[in-house]
């Protein structure tokens, strides 16, 4: 008898963006035998009475391991079962797969920081009564399952209702911003500039488009890092909410078809992991071969597929700017006197975090020009970023360790426009360096 997996607790929602890129890793870990999972609701009981004592932070998904750890943060479950359960892999190694390793990453920090304002975007756009197409009903019913899980179908459409007219601020939207609509401001992400993040998107969406026609993952036949980091921004959002969602799978079906293959569930037609196509052989038995493009396995001798790069062009043309005005600007602020020396940051990805509107919105401290399609527009420093980059930045010294390293890194920088700016990392992360203590940063 074979002693069964240890079993962990994530605690998430159907519709939340970084609980989809953890749940499907999760799945993925599991279809192998790596580990058992239970996926939990985590409902406003739960997040108050449990995830907040244990991590200070009310965000999902969070994870409690079989001994009792919590994990708080997609990025860190992520690293902490690769860890304990290092079979099958899903972050190529530093020695034999510098260049892949390194590419995860970027799409991880891509899919997570960036993909995600034309994202939170349209969920909310499209559910104002005065935009249409609008998916206003099934965004109740998604948010209600959540707030409301006791109550009856009704019940729990008018609970989300209840909350989207007042803290959620959908009924007056940019007109008189609040909760939502003051995230989305404060993420750049305005009347004005929506159709530039929109077609940032549209373009991106291409990109993957022509890479998933001719790989069925990032890096070939097995799902890895990158993966499930877009997934973050394609599951719950732009497959599963209606009105983005009937634009992914008329104009891109492709990448929605690999949104349902590396979700792993209901993805006969996908062809996923796991799974094997069958043929008749002479004697009319069934003969197996891997469902997945690439033979079912990572591209061998840690070859990037020309098709992703365009990928990471977008990285570096639209992020990286951004990131390393962060940097900057976040310094600048750390250096000013106005913060004690070790006092805690913001924390939040999608709006500014309570206690530093201030600093974080309009022209604070903690706000920063960026470019989005030619427009310049304003949004708030997120020091999260910081702490991508610096992990981004273990990685990169990592993967250039090794002779081989260092050559298969500089021949995939050197072909991406801006791309050997990463090597300047650890030189701009120097007295800009925030820490992570459950889910709070501090300086
Ligand atoms: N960096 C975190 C972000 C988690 C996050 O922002 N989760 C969202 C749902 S997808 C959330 O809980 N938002 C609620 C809030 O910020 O109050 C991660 O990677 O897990």
């Amino acid at each position: 008898m074979t002693d069964a997996p240890p079993r962990y607790r994530l605690f998430s929602w159907e519709h939340s963006y970084f609980s989809g890129k953890v749940r499907a890793f999760l799945r993925y870990k599991a279809a192998f035998g790596a580990l058992a999972y239970e996926d939990i609701l985590a409902t406003p009981d739960l997040i108050q009475g449990l995830l907040v004592p244990a991590t200070q932070t009310n965000v999902v998904p969070q994870l409690l391991a079989p001994d009792g750890t919590w994990v708080q943060d997609s990025s860190e479950i992520i690293d902490y079962c690769e860890r304990a359960h290092p079979s099958p892999p899903v972050i190529p190694s530093a020695d034999s797969a510098p260049a892949q390793r390194l590419a995860c990453h970027l799409i991880e920090l891509l899919a997570d920081e960036w993909m995600v304002v034309w994202a939170f975007f349209e969920r909310w756009q499209y559910g104002r009564a005065s935009v249409q197409p609008n998916h206003a009903a099934f965004n109740e019913q998604q948010w209600g399952a959540v707030f409301a899980p006791g109550a009856d179908g009704l019940g729990r459409r008018a609970t989300a209702r209840m909350l989207f007219d007042g803290p959620f601020g959908v009924a007056n939207a940019f007109e008189n911003p609040r909760g939502i609509f003051a995230g989305l401001i404060a993420l750049g992400a305005t009347e004005r500039t929506a159709s530039a993040w929109e077609a940032s998107n549209d373009a991106l969406l291409a990109v993957l488009e022509t890479h998933f026609g001719v790989h069925d993952f990032v890096l070939g036949g097995l799902p890895s890092l990158a993966d499930f980091g877009l997934l973050g921004p394609l599951y719950a959002h732009l497959y599963r909410d209606p009105v983005a969602g009937f634009a992914l799978r008329t104009r891109f079906p492709l990448v929605s078809e690999w949104v349902e293959r590396t979700n792993g569930n209901n993805a006969l037609n996908a062809r996923s992991y796991g799974q094997k196509l069958y043929g008749i052989g002479p004697d009319g038995s069934l003969v197996a071969r891997p469902a997945t493009s690439d033979g079912g396995a990572w591209l061998r001798e840690d070859r990037i597929p020309p098709t992703l790069l365009p990928v990471l062009e977008v990285f570096f043309a639209e992020m990286w700017p951004m990131l390393r005005s962060t940097l900057v600007t976040l310094r600048a602020y750390l250096e000013s006197g106005k913060h004690a020396s070790g006092g805690e940051l913001p924390g939040k990805t999608f709006t500014a975090s309570p206690g530093f509107e201030t600093l974080q919105t309009g022209d604070g401290a903690l706000t920063h020009e960026f470019e989005i399609g030619g427009l310049r527009a304003r949004r708030m420093v997120v020091p999260y970023h910081v702490w991508m980059l610096q992990r981004l930045a273990d990685v990169l010294r990592e993967c250039l360790r090794s002779e081989f390293g260092r050559k298969q890194v500089e021949s995939l920088l050197s072909q991406i426009p801006c791309g050997e700016e990463l090597y300047r990392l650890d030189a701009e992360l120097s007295d800009c360096r925030v820490r992570k203590l459950g889910g709070r940063l501090f300086a």
